[in-house]
């Protein structure tokens, strides 16, 4: 058994090591200071919560005015291009379904490069037709285009000498398709207006006579070579067109 006195000490340091514990427990968390830090930290976090409700409200908001819209119309484009896509394809699926029955009427050679009809004679894959009808430079012209066709070019020797030995076996004077309308002296072709390169005038041709001469024929008296005309004058004329694949 301890004496009275020991106890009495005991008690007392007890009380003081309590006294130092409470003591320190105040001064680490309730003192002035630390309460003031505890009061700034709280109210940096609920400015921190509200900058981020901030920003996330600005992102819903930028969301719903731009990137929504866009979304939607890139999703037209989209659609619009798959459309296309879609189109195109099915062309080519129906081209290709044409090539190969195409390929199939050669292979069986049930098709072959011929004129619109027999009034048509063929030379180097294009189509040559001599009118029945008559007319001025201009209605040959027209007569032509009524036959989806152009006027009759003699762009090279082959070419020309074919027209002239075709004309020979039908006979007459027959419009071709040149001109010195546009300016005088300057010979071209009627359909894309180019100069003319190759000729075969007749003698002392071309000579402009009279009131002039702007259109090119084939003259008979000339044995068919070219003269220079006026092209009111009325006569037949000769039409062009490229020969095409036709079924037999
Ligand atoms: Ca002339
Ligand atoms: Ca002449």
């Amino acid at each position: 058994m301890a004496s009275p006195r020991v106890k009495q000490w005991h008690n007392l340091a007890l009380v003081c090591v309590f006294i130092c514990v409470i003591g320190q427990v105040q001064g680490q968390v309730l003192t002035p200071n630390l309460r003031e830090e505890n009061g700034k930290a709280r109210r940096e976090q609920h400015i921190l919560q509200n900058i981020r409700e901030e920003v996330a409200t600005m992102v819903q908001k930028v969301r719903a005015e731009t990137v929504l819209p866009a979304l939607a119309s890139y999703s037209i484009q989209l659609y619009e291009l798959t459309e296309n896509l879609t189109r195109i394809t099915n062309s080519f699926t129906n081209l290709s379904t044409v090539i190969e029955e195409l390929q199939q009427h050669i292979e069986n050679r049930s098709v072959e490069l011929s004129c619109p009809s027999q009034s048509w004679v063929m030379h180097e894959n294009r189509c040559y037709f001599y009118s029945t009808s008559v007319g001025s430079w201009a209605d040959a012209r027209g007569g032509c285009q009524s036959l989806n066709a152009m006027m009759a070019e003699a762009t090279t020797r082959s070419i020309n000498e074919f027209l002239k030995a075709q004309a020979s076996l039908k006979g007459g004077s027959y419009w071709i398709g040149g001109h010195d309308i546009s300016v005088e002296s300057r010979w071209e072709w009627n359909t894309n207006g180019a100069n003319i390169g190759y000729t075969d005038w007749g003698p002392d041709q071309p000579n402009d006579v009279r009131l002039g001469q702007d259109c090119l024929e084939l003259l008979e008296k000339f044995q068919w070579q070219w003269n220079d005309r006026e092209c009111t004058r009325v006569q037949a004329y000769i039409c062009e067109t490229a020969a095409r694949y036709r079924p037999t």
